[in-house]
């Protein structure tokens, strides 16, 4: 089985090569999508290059060899979680998934779901790459109308290291809430995705223990969880392998031009037959 989060197709910061090198090296016997795998959020028209596409289409690949999927949706693409539910063939869109695995009580979800300040991350998150310069010229500009009132400056960036210090603390609670959570329910293990932290970590508290696990990002660490023979494993990409790209991919065009499209439609080359593949005499 294989676990996968936090891709963020349709951004700058997705690594989609590495990952399609890692989809086509990988013979999963069920797929589990745990969430931020396409950003609708950050998504812009003017960004989906080739290596995202092809990413898609090693997914569909596993999908059509008949391996079970699960998409579990996340905060990014929480546009899809009104279609939870919907199941097609193989491929299942859930919120969450409770799974026996060997015997054992095994619970996937995404991880949104413990954050609070999720509205203010989420207005940060769509600022994007200016966030920063943005909000180094909001701080100049509103401390030139604080000097003009006579009040004090105020600096948004200490606002922002202390906030570091913060996220720190913020992903041992992240994980000590879904173990808590987890060992209450009696589960064996909790698996997440979400902040970006790949994880297999023992909790222990009071009432019992549980394993926590986190497939980590395609962003920054490259990584999945692996599970094999009642083993877990933490998949890491070696990015030297690869030579980092630094420059961003060229787009595909999409849109033929209205010459090109006339020509299209207007061509014989091609004749599909019908009936061909379902009707029975045409079978073997
Ligand atoms: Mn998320």
């Amino acid at each position: 089985m294989l676990v996968l989060s936090d891709i963020h197709l349709g951004t700058y910061g997705c690594r989609a090569k590495e990952l399609v090198q890692y989809l086509k090296s990988v013979k999963p016997s069920m797929l589990i999508l745990n969430g931020d795998i396409i950003d609708i959020w950050q998504f812009s028209k003017n960004y989906f290059p080739k290596s995202h596409i092809e990413v898609l289409k090693q997914l569909l690949k596993i999908a059509m060899s008949g391996v079970p999927i699960y998409y579990v949706t996340g905060n990014h693409d929480d546009a899809l979680r009104r279609f939870s539910g919907f199941s097609l063939g193989n491929f299942h869109l859930v919120d969450k998934i409770l799974l026996e695995l060997d015997g054992k009580k095994a619970w996937f979800f995404h991880g949104d779901v413990f954050d609070a300040s999720i509205q203010y991350s989420k207005w940060l998150a769509k600022l994007g790459g200016y966030g920063y310069s943005i909000l180094i010229l909001t701080n100049v500009l509103l401390n030139f109308i604080l000097s003009k009132l006579g009040r004090d400056k105020m600096s948004f960036s200490r606002k922002i290291k202390n906030n570091v210090k913060k996220a720190v603390s913020y992903v041992n609670d992240f994980e000590l809430s879904a173990a808590e959570i987890a060992i209450d329910r009696a589960y064996d293990y909790v698996v997440c995705g979400h902040i970006h932290n790949p994880q297999i970590r023992t909790i222990r508290n009071q009432k019992g223990t549980v394993t926590y696990l986190n497939s980590g990002d395609w962003i920054e660490h490259l990584s999945a969880l692996e599970y094999r023979d009642g083993e877990w494993k933490i998949f890491t990409f070696e990015k030297e392998a690869v030579g980092t790209e630094k420059q961003p991919e060229k787009m595909p065009q999409y849109a033929p031009s209205p010459k090109e499209l006339v020509k299209r439609v207007l061509d014989t080359s091609e004749t599909v037959r019908y009936p061909a593949f379902f009707s029975p005499t045409n079978k073997k």
